[in-house]
């Protein structure tokens, strides 16, 4: 069984989420999701509209999901690909480079990311004040 893994915040779940998701299914038989957590995205300077648990449950209901994990800091993705026998490691090319390391461990694949879709952009078009980060 070849098994994939992907990290990501997953708020307010759009079309670039979903495209990416099926993207990476594509790549083996098992798609793993590490989420990041709440506690997370405050240091990656993001807050999430829906908490954690909101965006595992939504996760979980997608088809190309198999398992979602938590993601409590950048350190943890070698221990990931190490601890779940995981042989490819999926990112939108926003990361690309970034994670090369892992290299050593697994395949190492970025996709290109959908265009004109993101979260802040749904927050700033709904006219949310004080959107930070971006997805
Ligand atoms: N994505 C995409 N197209 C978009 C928006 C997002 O392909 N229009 C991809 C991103 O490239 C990422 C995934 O969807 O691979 C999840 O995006 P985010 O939730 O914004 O994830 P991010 O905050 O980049 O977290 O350790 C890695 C971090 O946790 C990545």
């Amino acid at each position: 069984m070849r098994k994939v893994i992907t990290y990501g915040t997953y708020d307010l779940l759009h079309v670039g989420h979903i495209n990416l998701l099926r993207r990476a299914k594509a790549q083996g038989d098992y798609l793993v999701v590490a989420l990041s957590s709440d506690e997370f995205n405050a240091i990656k300077n993001k807050k999430a509209y829906y908490p954690y648990e909101d965006r595992k449950t939504i996760l979980e209901a997608i088809k190309y999901v198999d398992e979602v994990i938590p993601e409590y800091n950048w350190e943890q993705k070698i221990k990931d690909v190490q601890d779940n026998d995981i042989d490819v490691f999926v990112m939108g090319d926003d990361w690309t480079g970034k994670f090369d390391f892992l290299k050593d461990y697994c395949e190492v694949v970025y996709l290109p990311r959908t265009e004109g879709i993101s979260t802040t952009k749904i927050k700033e078009d709904l006219g949310l004040k004080g959107t930070k980060g971006q997805d």
